[in-house]
């Protein structure tokens, strides 16, 4: 739009940073080094139908699940955008078993970035929005040495940035610090930058969309039954099975999002660091809520790198009622 001032991401981070005169400016940095490799995944998922980048790996992940092509090739080009900077000492990802610590040859760093390369890959072949999901703490051993899984096992609230990267019909980054606030850029294909284009979200504070994965239905608890009844009678359903995209709808359209424990799955799908706290961050700071059903998110001490958790993420007022909820439902058993 000519005229119109532009605001590129490392502009506005480098702004944000101002206000804390004690930084560094190696968060920035780091920020901006996720920023790069956003767009190098985006220029291979933009191109994925053409570049021989479609399909199975071959190979499984951690989890057991199939890994795609574009699963690992995203979780390599993060590795190597983040590892030789100088900025970090550990990196974690849902599709590495167990930290990747920098080497002393690479210069350790004093953060630590933990990531989903890319959420919902069962969605890559078939054109729908998927995404990247990243989680910052800042290291809790001893500088200038390479970091280990201490450093990965923080509490949520520990958090120093978050943020996730959606390749829908745009491709949006949106991140969050401890300065405060939520904010989204877009990645402007014709110069190749990330432009601000939403300043501080807030998500309104009551939803009009729920998502959730109805076919587990018989698989919950009374409790979830009882919340997906009433959703139903109110709500709008959406639901498209990446994390990424139905957080970023209802984040912005207002909206919640689970996917509860089952009896598939007793301790929930999501993986604890690199999915819910780095989204519960981010739901936090525009004003939203995230809870397992028991606790908030952000207060869960994780014990191991590719914890499961139970996940409800999204407006305040329809967290809150989910809890109340599932809480009574449980009393009434108990
Ligand atoms: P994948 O990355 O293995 O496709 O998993 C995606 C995901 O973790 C998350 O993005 C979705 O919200 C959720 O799984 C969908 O799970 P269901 O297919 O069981 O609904």
């Amino acid at each position: 739009m000519p005229g119109a001032r532009l605001v590129t991401i490392e502009s506005f981070i480098i702004e944000q940073e101002r206000m804390f005169p004690e930084a560094t400016g190696e968060l920035t940095n780091l920020l901006y080094d996720v920023a790069l490799a956003a767009k190098v995944i985006s220029s291979y998922v933009r191109r994925a139908g053409l570049a021989a980048v479609l399909g199975r790996s071959g190979a499984t992940n951690v989890q057991g699940e199939v890994q795609q092509k574009l699963d690992v090739l995203a979780n390599d080009v993060m590795k190597s955008v983040i590892q030789k900077t100088g900025r970090v000492c550990v990196t974690a990802s849902e599709e590495d078993e167990t930290p990747v610590p920098v080497t002393l040859e690479n210069n350790p760093g004093k953060y630590v970035l933990m990531f989903d390369p890319l959420d919902g890959s069962s969605n890559i072949d078939v054109n729908a929005s998927i995404g990247t999901i990243f989680s910052i703490h800042r290291r809790v051993t001893p500088d200038g040495i390479p970091g280990t899984l201490k450093d990965c096992l923080q509490v949520g609230s520990r958090q120093v940035a978050a943020g996730y990267v959606i390749y829908g019909s745009s491709t949006i980054m949106v991140y969050s610090t401890r300065s405060g606030g939520a904010h989204g850029f877009t990645l402007d294909p014709r110069i190749g930058e990330f432009l601000l284009s939403h300043n501080s979200i807030m998500t309104p504070t009551a939803g009009t969309y729920y998502s959730v994965n109805e076919s587990n239905y018989d698989r919950w608890t009374d409790g979830y039954r009882e919340v997906v009844r009433s959703f139903k009678s109110r709500l709008n359903a959406r639901y498209i099975g990446s994390l990424v995209a139905d957080f970023h709808r209802n984040l912005i359209a207002g909206g919640i999002f689970m996917y509860p424990a089952d009896s598939k799955s007793p301790k929930g799908k999501l993986r604890l660091l690199y999915e819910a706290a780095p989204l519960a961050f981010i739901a936090e700071a525009a004003g939203g809520a995230a809870t397992d059903g028991e606790r908030a998110i952000l207060d869960i001490v994780p014990k191991e790198l590719h914890q499961r958790t139970p996940l409800v993420i999204g407006s305040r007022d329809d967290v809150a009622f989910v809890q109340e909820t599932v809480g009574q439902a449980t009393a009434e058993i108990a």
